[in-house]
C-alpha cells in the first residue's frame, strides 16, 4: 500500500519525485511556435489516445516508423510538460513540439492566449474519469493506493487526487478557449466517431494525409489495437513505475462503466454536483 504522495502547490496538486514545483513556474513564460501542439486532459480522459493519434498523423498512418522510434512508451515522443525535465527539452527541441498536459490553465505558456500554437482540449464524462481513476491509482505506484471504490469516490468528489477538482479544470479551459487557437473535442466523441473525429485533428493541425493515410491513423488507434500495441499499452515501463499484476493501462475504454461502480446514491449525488458546477458551460456528455 503507497501512501500520499501529492503536494499542493498554488491551489493544484503535484505529485512529488514526478513534478518540480520551480519547473512547473516557468512553463508560463516559455516561448511558443505556431507549430507547437498542446493535448490538454484532466488524468484518465483519452491522454494515450491521442498521443499514439498524433504520432501516427505525423507520420502519416505508418505504425512501423513509429515502432521503430526509441522509446518506450507513446508517452515518451510526446511528454508531459510538467514533469521533471521536460521544460528543458521542450526549449531546444525540433518543430513539430507536442506535448500533453493535465495542469490547470494558470500554468500553461501565456502565449497561447495570444493565439500562438495549438491546442486540443480532450474531456470525457466524469464518472467514466472516475472509475478509470480509481482502477489507475491501483496501477500506478507513483500515486496512493486506494482504500476502496467509496473510499476514492469521496477523494475525488473533494478534488483530493493529481488534477484536483475535474469541475475546475474544465470549467477554466473551457472558458479561456476563444482566446486560444482550441480545438474541443470528447473522448465520446473519439468512440463514436473516430474517423470524423481524426479528420478533424488532420484540418485543424494542417496536416495533410490522403484517404488511406487517413485509415491507417484511425485503424492503429481503436482500443483492441492499442492494446496490443506495447508502447500504446505501457507494457515496457519498469515495474517500479507501474504493478504490471494490478491490471492493464488499456483497461477497458467504454462509455458507460461508471454504471457498474456507482451506487445510486452515489450517482445521484454526482448529478447534483455537476448541475450545480456546471450551469453556466453549455458542455453536453454522452454519459452511455
Ligand atoms: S492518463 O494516465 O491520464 O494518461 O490516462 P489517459 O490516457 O488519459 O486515459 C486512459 C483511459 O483512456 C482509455 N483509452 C481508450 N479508450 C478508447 N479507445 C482508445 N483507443 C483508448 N486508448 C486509451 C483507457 O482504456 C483508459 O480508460 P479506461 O476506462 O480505464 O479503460
Amino acid at each position: 500500500t503507497r501512501e500520499n504522495v501529492l503536494v499542493p502547490h498554488r491551489g493544484f496538486t503535484l505529485i512529488s519525485g514526478t513534478h518540480d514545483p520551480d519547473d512547473v513556474d516557468q512553463i508560463q513564460h516559455l516561448e511558443i511556435r505556431d507549430s507547437d501542439v498542446f493535448v490538454v486532459t484532466y488524468p484518465k480522459s483519452g491522454t494515450i489516445w491521442m498521443q499514439q493519434i498524433l504520432l501516427l498523423l505525423e507520420a502519416k498512418g505508418d505504425m512501423a516508423a513509429i515502432s521503430r522510434l526509441s522509446s518506450s512508451s507513446n508517452a515518451d515522443l510526446i511528454p508531459w510538460i510538467e514533469v521533471n525535465g521536460s521544460r528543458q527539452t521542450f526549449i531546444t527541441a525540433p518543430s513539430p513540439r507536442m506535448r500533453v498536459t493535465h495542469l490547470q490553465f494558470k500554468f500553461m505558456p501565456s502565449a497561447l492566449s495570444q493565439k500562438k500554437g495549438k491546442v486540443i482540449y480532450v474531456a470525457r464524462n466524469p464518472k467514466d474519469v472516475l472509475v478509470s481513476y480509481f482502477y489507475f491509482h491501483k496501477l500506478a505506484n507513483m500515486l496512493e493506493t486506494p482504500k476502496d471504490f467509496d473510499d476514492f469516490f469521496e477523494k475525488f468528489m473533494r478534488g483530493d487526487v493529481f488534477g484536483c477538482s475535474w469541475f475546475e479544470h474544465i470549467k477554466t479551459w473551457y472558458s479561456h478557449k476563444d482566446d486560444m487557437n482550441m480545438l474541443f473535442i470528447t473522448y465520446e466523441e473519439m468512440i463514436q466517431d473516430l474517423p470524423s473525429v481524426v479528420q478533424r485533428f488532420a484540418v485543424f493541425l494542417e496536416k495533410e494525409l490522403n484517404p488511406e493515410q487517413l485509415a491507417n491513423v484511425v485503424k492503429h488507434s481503436t482500443f483492441n489495437n492499442m492494446k496490443k500495441i506495447p508502447k500504446a499499452n505501457y507494457e515496457q515501463v519498469p515495474d517500479d513505475l507501474f504493478s504490471h499484476k494490478e491490471g492493464r493501462f488499456m483497461r477497458k475504454g467504454t462509455i458507460g462503466d461508471w454504471k457498474h461502480h456507482f451506487t445510486v446514491a452515489q450517482s445521484e449525488r454526482f448529478d447534483q454536483v455537476f448541475h450545480r458546477e456546471m450551469e453556466d458551460t453549455p458542455l453536453h456528455f454522452i454519459w452511455d
